[in-house]
């Protein structure tokens, strides 16, 4: 039987397991990438090892998100950051030089690697043939460490791409409908791979656009062949010897198949606050908009950016709106520089941002008390743009400059004929942003740079005998990590600072949860369907942990963040009858009587709620190294204790 992509790099860095669907499998990390508001963490427990070089073929650090020095901390880490990666083998790209994802494709990204990264959006590099997947910042340390990255045998979702764009359609309104086909729970325990005649239609950002927004899929990755298109996107960049065709052979399997012709696509928007609640744009045309943003790591290439300045040349941004524009990497933006395009841009009123991710991480750009804002983002959670009432929408780039002209949803196909735009031949290549790190000799004579921001990282306990606890919160389907704990300009700067980030835990739900869970020593969570979903931030499992939360009950959860969970020794169990989480009330006290005997060995534990007089059946689905990191109560004291 033959292999599909993703089937054939894991083949090649397979270490543990069998390759069957479902089965926990450890595979060998080629690359690592972080950025700046999970990098700390990542470092500190890499540092914690005591790993004194990585052991990857590459790492790099990224600064990215937490750009706005509004105070010390967040320069202060930058530093830490700078400073331990020097010292321990890893890449530093400095502030300016951009986006992680975006950058690692132009300048890292090789087919057939396999890359785990402190970032969701890690998947981007799946537009370049990689095995590209995002990961809490504990399991990137490991892999640095040479250690080995366990996930589950992902099924495979094969997506046929036929026919070819039209006039203002682009990559990503291929990506907001797979969106509408699959939801945002749709991927969870598959690799989406694409193929078809239309992937050779498809330019690698252009790819790179599409695997990037499968994390809201819920997906393990998304990815795509490696061809003549991989090759003329290496070539420009100076690197064709890192090319390597990659394809699926003829007779490999799909667990599901969908066919999508590119040429019927129509402009789509994902509205407020899902990315999969997807309409057209036409459906909205018309609608009323104060603010837009152009940039993320979803849609900034210099193919996005020329196709906006080329659509803004000669006009005037709607008084009514505020234009946005952050270009994905220093090489975009010199470029669009060089060429003209970015005066272009300013000429037409936009207010041109650092290359960095700014507004879509909330690092500002709020929009107004319940401001309409127009994003070329990926996610459009709740509260996220750090405006609570905002309504935020995701759209393509396209769709985004005709109504920055327009002021309202306009549906960029009214427009007529689309600009002629190419993604350049030969980019601009200068990579005098990335510090590269001490020699071996060097590295003891490097010190690394500590603020006072920096607290220790909270470690989790072995499970009690028996659990005990109140049901602390209840809350519904697709809780994200946002939800969890949020980002935005006045939080991030704490990442490295666990207390004080406990002060924002799951507030964008019940702004007393973090007082409540104090006063009450922790207690258990219980959730809905795809609890976890978004980001890969592990601070959604550490604050918690601070917290005293023991162990999280939901319907089902999402892959990195279950991950998370159990690395810092939070037990996660599910209903095994949906219907039970009706019978169980916040506030109530609980019981789970040989608590620590079913972490260590049992399928099936039974939760009292007394304060209602009745028992549920949770599930435990764990394997055996899931269940020995939990009763030691998380990964660092697993690792610690020589296993
Ligand atoms: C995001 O897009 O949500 C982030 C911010 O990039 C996160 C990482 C983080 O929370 O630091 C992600 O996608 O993993
Ligand atoms: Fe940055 Fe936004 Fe991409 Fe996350 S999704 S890496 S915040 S640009």
């Amino acid at each position: 039987m033959g292999y599909t992509l993703a089937q054939k790099i894991i083949k090649n860095h397979l270490v543990v397991g069998n390759m069957t669907a479902g089965e926990e499998i450890g595979l060998r990390i080629d690359q690592t990438l972080t950025q700046d508001a999970t990098g700390t963490m990542a470092y500190l427990q890499f540092e914690a090892m005591g790993t004194k070089r990585v052991k990857t073929e590459l790492s790099v650090a990224y600064i990215d998100h937490n750009t706005l020095q509004a105070g010390f901390e967040n320069a202060d880490d930058h530093r830490y950051i700078q400073t331990v990666t020097k010292k321990h083998g890893i890449r530093f790209s400095r502030p300016g030089n951009g986006i992680c994802h975006q950058v690692h494709l132009e300048r890292f990204a090789v087919p057939d690697k396999t890359l785990i990264g402190s970032d969701s959006h890690t998947p981007t590099a799946g537009g370049m043939g990689m095995l590209a997947m995002g990961a809490g910042g504990l399991d990137v340390a490991v892999a640095m460490g040479g250690g080995t990255y366990y996930i589950t045998m992902p099924k495979i979702i094969r997506i046929n791409l036929t026919g070819a764009l039209t006039d203002f359609v682009s990559a990503k309104d291929v990506i907001l409908e797979v969106l509408r086909i699959l939801g945002v729970k749709g991927g969870v325990g598959a690799v989406i791979e694409y193929s078809g005649e239309g992937v050779k239609t498809l330019s690698v950002p252009q790819r790179a656009t599409i695997t990037n927004m499968g994390a809201e899929l819920g997906a393990t990755t998304s990815i795509f062949p490696s061809d003549e298109a991989t090759r003329a996107f290496l070539k420009a960049q100076g690197r064709e010897c890192d090319y390597t065709p990659l394809s699926p052979d003829e007779d490999a399997t799909y667990d599901a198949e969908y066919t999508i012709d590119l040429s019927a696509l129509r402009p789509l928007a994902a509205c407020p606050h899902s990315p999969d609640n997807i309409k057209s744009v036409s459906e909205l045309s018309g609608k009323k908009i104060d603010q837009i943003c152009i940039g993320s790591c979803t849609n900034s290439s210099m193919l996005d950016m020329l196709t906006v300045a080329a659509m803004l040349k000669g006009k005037t941004v709607h008084p009514d709106v505020s234009l946005s524009i952050s270009p994905g990497s220093k090489q975009v933006y010199t470029m669009l520089a060089k060429c003209g395009a970015l005066a272009d841009l300013i000429a037409a009123g936009a207010r041109i941002l650092e290359c960095a991710c700014g507004p879509c991480i909330g690092m500002g750009f709020s929009p107004k008390s319940a401001g309409v804002s127009l994003r070329t983002f990926n996610r459009n959670f709740l509260a996220r743009s750090g405006t609570k009432d905002a309504q935020v929408y995701l759209v393509s780039p396209e769709t985004a400059a005709a109504s920055a002209i327009a002021g309202v949803f306009t549906d960029p196909k009214t427009l007529g004929v689309a600009p002629r735009v190419e993604i350049p031949s030969v980019f601009d290549i200068n990579d005098n942003l990335i510090e590269m790190p001490a020699t071996e000799d060097e590295a003891d004579s490097v010190t690394v740079e500590r603020g006072p921001n920096i607290k220790p990282i909270p470690v989790g306990k072995a499970p009690a005998r028996d659990l005990e606890c109140k049901l602390i919160l209840k809350v519904g389907d697709n809780i994200t990590t946002d939800h969890i704990m949020p980002a935005g300009s006045k939080i991030l700067p704490f990442r490295s600072n666990v207390p004080k980030l406990s002060e924002f835990c799951f507030t964008v739900c019940d702004e007393k949860f973090p007082e409540r869970a104090k006063a009450e020593g922790g207690g258990l969570i219980l959730g809905g369907h795809n609890y976890g979903q978004g980001s890969s931030r592990e601070h959604a499992a550490l604050v918690p942990l601070y917290l005293g939360i023991k162990a999280v009950v939901a319907k089902s959860f999402a892959r990195i963040h279950v991950a998370n969970l159990i690395n810092f020794g939070i037990v996660p169990m599910t209903l095994e009858n949906e219907d039970d989480y009706e019978k169980l009330g916040e506030g109530d006290d609980l019981l789970i009587e040989g608590f620590a005997d079913a972490v260590l060995g049992k399928d099936k534990a039974y939760l009292t709620d007394k304060t209602r007089g009745v028992s549920v059946p949770l599930l435990l689905s764990l394997t055996e190294r899931q269940r020995a990191i939990l009763s030691a109560g998380g990964l660092l004291n697993y690792t610690k204790s020589g296993s």
